[in-house]
């Protein structure tokens, strides 16, 4: 389960009734006030995911609490029920209560993909924190390529990541480059209640205040 210190890998995590009430919850998240959208890339490049925010509004490449790209609302808070299933999914990932105790997210990214959607190499270095990061997988299985913190390329280790799995990303492991090169279309449990491609939520702090 432990891919390098800090990267731990937990199939299954997410039980069939909680994939289901958080697919359903996703799918209303996309429809908030800052609806989902596929972000465009500084260099002009929109993103073949679509991301919803909770907390603080994404845009490559910083945080905002109003999606000024994007109609300029407030993004929907982050409930507490989400930050408190993303400290129980770190503790018994990192069999640390200590960390866990001590984990404030209070941000979640959530991605939809659909289709031939996939995300490149990158890090995520946007957060003024080195708090880990919490991924929960609902629906589609995907291919995800966890890197190295030096390169985007080789060396990279290659894992399949299904609906109801838990990574968390820490310590050393967390500012290491990643992407997900292509989801499993038809791979989506009938139980998991997303029937439409891959869900990815990741719970992050992102260091800034109000
Ligand atoms: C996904 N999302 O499956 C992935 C899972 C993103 C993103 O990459 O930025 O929204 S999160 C994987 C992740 C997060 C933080 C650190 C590392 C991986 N890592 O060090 O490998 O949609
Ligand atoms: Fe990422």
């Amino acid at each position: 389960r432990q891919l390098a210190p800090g990267a731990v890998h937990v199939p299954g995590w997410l039980d069939p009734p909680r994939q289901r009430q958080l697919a359903a919850a996703c799918r209303d998240w996309a429809l908030g006030p800052v609806p989902a959208r596929a972000a465009v890339l500084p260099g002009g490049a929109r993103m073949s995911v679509r991301t919803v925010c909770l907390g603080w509004h994404w845009q490559p490449y910083r945080y905002s609490r109003t999606a000024d790209d994007a109609g300029g609302g407030r993004v929907a808070e982050l409930p507490d029920w989400l930050a408190d299933l993303g400290r129980a999914a770190l503790a018994d990932a990192w069999q640390d209560h200590a960390a866990a105790r001590d984990y404030r997210p209070d941000t979640a990214l959530i991605n939809f993909y659909q289709g031939s959607a996939r995300m490149g190499m990158h890090q995520d270095k946007d957060e003024r924190s080195d708090q880990p990061v919490v991924s929960f997988s609902i629906g589609d299985s995907c291919l995800f390529r966890f890197g190295n913190p030096d390169t985007r390329n080789r060396p990279y280790t290659d894992v399949e990541l299904a609906s109801g799995d838990v990574f968390v990303f820490g310590g050393p492991s967390r500012f290491c480059y990643h992407g997900v090169p292509k989801t499993i279309p038809g791979t989506a449990p009938d139980d998991s209640g997303h029937q439409a491609g891959r869900i990815n939520i990741t719970l992050r702090r992102t260091g800034l205040a109000d």
